[in-house]
């Protein structure tokens, strides 16, 4: 037999992927490949919405029979309990998979152990280098009981997030907002405080105009009582978290203002940074945080850079908390 072209069907099931990014929590967004025996790509699938099918089992309808003899490449372990659904690990052996490579394990206690499932049923079972940042915030997520953190903002060179009067509308350009938007559809909820919805009165929305519907959930954190329709409201980080991994969400993303950015840098909350630099200066104005962390410069918060993003004339840098 020819060897099986992994990286084509890992490639594939990346893609099914990032596809359903966004519509699967508390489900992670899984994808799934199969490759025939002689080597074919024949079904790829996502993960459907909560309580849906699982990935390899949207991949394995589409391969039909030609999954038989054949390999499953897949981004997370495939699941071997019955919760919503059945075990992925007992119908992959059902549809006669020879081959099962995948990423990540699986840290969820309740699903995992289908790999050794299926190699008690005579399957040549895998983990592929898994590198991918494809599931990380889920990954890190179910690691730590409550949802994976990333804190938004955009800057001036200077380090400004508004001018002196407040505004603060366009520091970026137009690709960097397009961006931001498609973000924001990945993500379970958006988070601001009480003092930037009281100024700016945002939206919060994902708009795109590419026809999917997928919004997040819209947070406001603080004890002003707003009773703004559409907004969730919780008087502090701490109950936010609680209720929003009770409620499913697993990826939020945390869009200030300063005073609510300090308060998760200071709560030790936040596991990501996506920081949009504008290439203009202001001199002063209003500061990324509303208070200093430390009085030198050995208590900076430091973190890892991940991406560098270049988005028409300004740059997305993407960094992870530094353990
Ligand atoms: C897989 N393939 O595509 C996904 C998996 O309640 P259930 O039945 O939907 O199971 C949810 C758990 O299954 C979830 O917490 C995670 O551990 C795993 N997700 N597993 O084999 C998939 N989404
Ligand atoms: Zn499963």
């Amino acid at each position: 037999m020819p060897p099986l072209p992994v990286e084509v069907a890992l490639r594939a099931a990346l893609q099914a992927g990032a596809a359903v990014h966004g519509t699967t929590s508390p489900n992670p967004p899984v994808g799934a490949a199969i490759l025939s025996a002689d080597g074919q790509l024949v079904g790829v699938g996502g993960t459907q919405p909560a309580g849906g099918p699982h990935a390899e089992v949207m991949a394995l309808r589409a391969a039909g029979d030609q999954a038989r003899g054949g390999m499953a490449v897949v981004t997370l372990e495939p699941c071997n309990h019955t919760g919503r659904t059945g075990p992925c690990s007992q119908a992959l052996v059902e549809a006669g998979v020879a081959y099962v490579r995948y990423l990540h394990s699986d840290p969820n206690a309740a699903a995992s152990g289908g790999a050794d499932y299926l190699r008690a049923h005579g399957v040549d079972v895998q983990q592929l280098p898994d590198e991918a940042p494809d599931l990380a915030p889920w990954l890190a997520a179910v690691r730590m009981s409550r949802p994976h953190v990333t804190l938004k903002f955009a800057q001036t060179l200077d380090g400004f997030t508004a001018a002196e009067d407040g505004s603060s509308q366009w520091i970026t350009g137009e690709e960097a907002r397009r961006h931001v938007h498609a973000d924001r559809r990945r993500r379970d909820a958006i988070i601001i405080g009480t003092g930037t919805a009281v100024a700016d009165n945002p939206s919060l929305t994902a708009r795109l105009d590419d026809g999917l519907t997928h919004q997040p959930r819209r947070v406001i954190i603080g004890t002003r009582d707003l009773q703004r329709p559409g907004f969730e409201q919780y008087p502090g980080i701490t109950q936010a978290l609680a209720a929003l991994w009770e409620t499913g969400a697993r990826d939020i993303l945390v869009e200030g203002g300063a005073s609510l950015a300090s308060s998760f840098l200071e709560a030790g909350v936040v596991d990501a940074v996506q920081a949009y630099l504008a290439p203009t200066l202001l001199g002063d104005g209003r500061g990324v945080l509303a208070r200093a962390v430390g009085p030198t410069l050995a208590d900076a918060i430091a973190f890892d850079l991940d991406n560098v993003i270049r988005l028409g004339d300004d740059v997305l840098l993407e960094m992870t908390r530094r353990d």
